[in-house]
């Protein structure tokens, strides 16, 4: 089947998503301070190779060479985070002009080349002196969080209008705060439910606080929604996905677009130690009116419920927050990419319509789709047939859902270039541009040229 852009509205947005630590380089310079990334990645054994982010893809310095680049794919949007330490050294006070005069830069440059900056302001670089003070896990976080988006709103609403809060704040809260596996590290179990609460409160002081600094701002947040199977039909398997879905989807998409949490998930986890830092008064501010909804969109779960007696639970399986204990994902033989994920581009459309339910007239893009695969190098050539495959089978997805009636609005590859991919280091490669970390040479993979190919893209030619 051959389709293009031009099967789709005109105003969609194409784009590839990237984030700031995992990019940018150029840690030390220019006034930024700090964040708990920087910390992380010097726990030994904390990243698989052993690397940081202090150099990634030297994008603070190449920014105009990967804007070039990604004129050549033929994008109309790029999503970007700005890393808050470079803003506020601390994470609060006033701006730091030299932090947000990159930003500018950076978007002044999309702009010329007709590419709509969409800024991401929380994309897991949180300043290290917030995270000395409690981090995610006291209030005060999210207040500091609001002002720092309003500021930058304030600074840069003549360059950027679309706008998204957090991302993924599962990551934060779960991998953060309960596995321990992203910085900062910390193992709490259920306690990892109150930064969870508060990067939803954060959310809600920083919509408020952007639209006051620019009246016709574009605002959303961005979750990481996954497809959700039992294994069996058997009651506790088909339970056993309910509670999965509800501590991973819905704990974070009906506070936001239903103002409360899911009761079922209360009933499950208790209202103790999960839910006692919660005031009522927050779930209006959680649920304050949004623009658009990202998704990240990567995979599906199979859940099943162990017998009982079995020790293979939550933790064992690749479960590794509190509440799944007992669970595993199973392997329903389905192809993965590098990372373990099986591949499903049919349950992309699960995810747009598990939000889309909620609020049907909700503009809903996808803000990351993409895959890891071990590339080679040859003769100059990058030739990933299977994240060509990948993506392309994830848009045609995203023509399904249109299809159906959803207000999908764009599709962004995760990721432009090959970067740090947080633990695992640059083990995993997920770029549709090669990066050699010796010379920083960038190199458009096959996969990339498709994407030119499907946009009109001038390094389509040869795709
Ligand atoms: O690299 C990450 C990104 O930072 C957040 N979403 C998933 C990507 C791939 O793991």
């Amino acid at each position: 089947m051959s389709f293009d852009r031009r099967d789709f509205p005109a105003d969609f947005a194409w784009g590839t998503a990237t984030a700031s630590y995992q990019i940018e380089g150029a840690t030390d310079v220019d006034g930024r301070g700090p964040s708990i990334w920087d910390a992380f990645t010097r726990v030994p054994g904390a990243i698989a190779d052993g690397r940081t982010g202090d150099l990634a893809d030297d994008h603070y310095r190449r920014f105009r060479e990967d804007v070039a680049i990604m004129a050549d794919l033929g994008v109309n949007a790029y999503r970007f985070s700005i890393a808050w330490p470079r803003i506020q050294a601390d994470g609060t006070g006033p701006v730091n002009p030299a932090g947000i005069g990159f930003y500018r830069e950076l978007s002044e440059a999309l702009l010329e080349r007709g590419i709509t900056p969409y800024a991401t302001l929380y994309h897991w670089d949180l300043p290290g002196a917030l995270e000395d003070r409690g981090g995610w896990l006291e209030r005060d976080t999210a207040e500091r969080f609001g002002d720092y988006s309003g500021l930058v709103a304030t600074e840069l609403g003549d360059v950027i209008t679309h706008w998204i809060t957090l991302n993924e704040p599962w990551c934060s809260a779960f991998l953060g705060y309960a596995s321990g596996v992203h910085a900062p590290g910390k193992r709490l179990g259920s306690l990892s439910s109150h930064a969870a609460h508060h990067l939803l409160l954060g959310h809600g002081r920083a919509v408020p606080a952007i639209r006051a600094a620019q009246p016709d701002a574009t605002v959303g947040v961005t979750l990481n929604l996954y497809s959700m199977r039992a294994a069996t039909d058997s009651a506790a398997d088909r339970d056993g996905a309910r509670r999965i879905d509800g501590l991973t989807n819905r704990i974070f998409l009906e506070p936001i677009l239903a103002g409360h949490y899911p009761p079922d998930v209360i009933t499950d986890l208790g209202e103790g130690e999960w839910f006692d830092r919660n005031p009522a008064a927050d779930a209006a501010d959680i649920a304050a009116p949004i623009d658009f909804l990202g998704i990240n969109y990567y995979s599906r779960h199979t859940v099943a419920a162990p017998p009982l007696g079995s020790s293979v639970t939550g933790a064992a399986a690749g479960l590794t927050y509190p509440g799944s204990e007992g669970l595993q994902l199973v392997d329903t033989g389905a192809d993965r990419t590098q990372m373990g994920w099986p591949i499903h581009p049919e349950g992309m459309l699960d995810v747009l319509e598990l939000a889309h339910a909620y609020r049907p007239d909700l503009p809903l893009y996808i803000t990351e789709n993409g895959s890891a695969y071990p590339d080679a190098m040859v003769d100059g050539e990058v030739e990933d047939e299977d994240r060509r495959r990948y993506l392309e089978q994830h848009v045609m997805a995203c023509a399904a859902a249109l299809h159906k009636g959803i207000p999908l609005k764009g599709y962004f590859v995760w990721t432009l270039a090959d970067n740090f991919e947080w633990a695992w280091g640059y083990s995993r490669r997920f770029g549709l541009v090669h990066v050699d970390y010796s010379t920083q040479k960038r190199t458009i993979k096959r996969s990339g040229r498709w994407f030119a190919a499907f946009l009109g893209g001038p390094a389509g030619g040869a795709g």
